[in-house]
């Protein structure tokens, strides 16, 4: 009995860590609507975020829709970079869920998934992060 758990515990962290990959760069440069917004659609599911680069022009509105894929494991989304006006953390649902912010200063700014699975990996460190890119 013990040795079948043993067996159980070792086959998910084998999963664990085949896919601990880093997921490819996905990019996406926001185009502006006629009604000046900058609007992006991301997808989140395991374990990456698709774009997972996305870049935006600084003082001009963004409305970032997000939602997840297919899957059971729960997913958010989390920016802190208030000195730019980006503050968000946003969990993640089958529909899409629409972030309202304006970015005020270039930069780069990394955002991940807070999420994890009791002791394995957190989600961000199997790949669920990205950079929000606030050009001039
Ligand atoms: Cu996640």
């Amino acid at each position: 009995m013990r040795t079948g758990i043993l067996a159980v515990a070792m086959l998910l962290l084998g999963c664990a860590v085949a896919f601990a990959e880093q997921p490819a760069q996905k990019r996406v440069v926001a185009t502006i609507d006629p009604d000046g917004v900058q609007r992006v659609q991301m997808t989140g599911g395991e374990y990456y975020f698709d774009p997972n680069v996305v870049v935006v022009k600084v003082n001009v509105p963004v409305e970032l829709e997000v939602k997840k894929a297919g899957g059971m494991a729960p997913h958010d989304i989390v920016l802190k970079a208030p000195e730019a006006g980006i503050n968000f953390a946003e969990s993640l649902g089958s529909e899409f869920k629409v972030i309202r912010f304006t970015p005020t200063k270039v930069g780069s700014y990394p955002f991940e998934c807070t999420k994890r699975f009791l002791f394995f990996e957190s989600h961000k460190a199997r790949g669920m992060r990205g950079v929000l890119d606030v050009t001039p």
